[in-house]
């Protein structure tokens, strides 16, 4: 990083996004009086007979879930998007201003294990590398679909980013429209193709790599890092080291790697503040919608809430929801923090 930006209020543009963020770094000593948050308890019960997700138990909407032994997916019975709704548009007042249009879609939910008490952080590499074949199974399903054009996996964490329970699980979001933050990244990744002829997060890769500053984890075939625009305190992104336009595209060895590299990341965050970390993480394949994507790289967000302990989160409030986002830590130092924690995982 230039050394005027290590100590001196700046903004960084998210190339991604085509968004930038305010940097204050001389602020990051300032006290805190204001709201602090319940540390996460960590789970000790291998299975809970009052969890819907439990194999065995029955769920909210009556339907009981299998006695699986591996990993699980089912129809969410409270689906925010309905495969059969109908399509429509309407522009009330025909001025633009007031459109609408029916939107549909297939919600799942997706158990990473049978066991209560594990998190990705907990679980071992070939376990979360069938949670990675599953994603990939699913993935290639709902995106071989024409009223499918993206398909939305993601995972929240803890009760802090609105998990529901504590079992390993995640979701995904199928979505006959592509949703903004995709379509936000599509035209982000679109013109640094047509201006450079090169492949913007594949550049990003190779230069992160180079500088170093900002790397949390890597193996053979990803990188993690802070990106140099990041918002939230210790958010990661996860890069292949080769261009793979989605999980499809990943080869036996890169889906491994890839179940490494969240274990990682994942056990890292957890020894930051010792406790398990929460987060809201997403797979951000291209978008399935039948076109070419010769611009997209497929990469992974982990947006956590924490900022300097277990019980203190960033609120993205004031400036930040009327203005711009805004940073205190560097994103630099917190991958410094990351990288300490990392040596308490790998042990090197
Ligand atoms: P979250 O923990 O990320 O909220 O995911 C859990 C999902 O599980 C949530 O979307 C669904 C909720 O609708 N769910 C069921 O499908 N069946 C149930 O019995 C309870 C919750
Ligand atoms: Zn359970």
């Amino acid at each position: 990083m230039i050394p005027l930006a290590q100590q001196n209020p700046h903004r960084r543009f998210n190339p991604l996004k085509r968004e930038w963020v305010l940097v204050s770094p001389h602020r990051t000593q300032r006290p805190w009086q204001g709201q602090t948050e319940t540390k996460t308890a960590e789970v000790a019960l291998t299975y809970d007979p009052t969890c819907y997700l439990c194999p065995g138990n029955v769920r909210a909407g009556g339907v009981k879930t299998d006695r699986y032994t591996s990993t699980y997916v089912f129809e969410n019975d409270f689906a925010a998007l309905k495969p059969d709704a109908p399509h429509f548009s309407s522009d009330e007042g025909s001025k633009g201003l007031l459109l609408a249009e029916g939107e549909s879609g297939i919600c799942r939910v997706i158990c990473f294990s049978p066991r209560h008490d594990l998190t990705l952080a907990k679980m071992s590499v070939p376990e979360i590398r069938a949670v990675v074949d599953v994603w990939t199974e699913q993935y290639a399903e709902l995106g071989a679909r024409d009223d499918i054009q993206y398909v939305q996996i993601f995972e929240n964490r803890g009760a802090m980013m609105g998990a529901s329970n504590p079992h390993p699980h995640g979701q995904l979001w199928a979505s006959r429209s592509i949703p903004d933050e995709i379509a936000a990244e599509l035209a982000g990744q679109r013109e640094y193709l047509a201006k450079n002829k090169t492949v913007l997060l594949c550049e990003y890769q190779k230069l992160e790599e180079l500088l170093g500053e900002r790397v949390v984890a890597q193996n053979a075939s990803f990188l993690a890092v802070i990106p140099f625009w990041a918002t939230w305190p210790f958010e990661v992104m996860v890069l292949p080291r080769r261009h793979v336009a989605d999980l499809q595209a990943f080869t036996e060895a890169e889906r491994s790697d890839f179940a490494s590299i969240l274990h990682l990341v994942t056990a890292t965050y957890d020894q930051v503040f010792d406790t398990p970390f929460p987060y809201s993480m997403g797979l951000h394949p291209a978008p399935c919608d039948g076109e070419e994507h010769p611009e997209w790289q497929f990469h992974a967000h982990f947006y956590p809430p924490l900022l300097r302990s277990a019980t203190i989160r960033k609120f993205m409030v004031g400036y930040e929801l009327l203005g711009s986002p805004q940073r205190d830590i560097t994103p630099e130092s917190a991958a410094e923090t990351l990288r300490q924690a990392s040596l308490k995982v790998t042990g090197s």
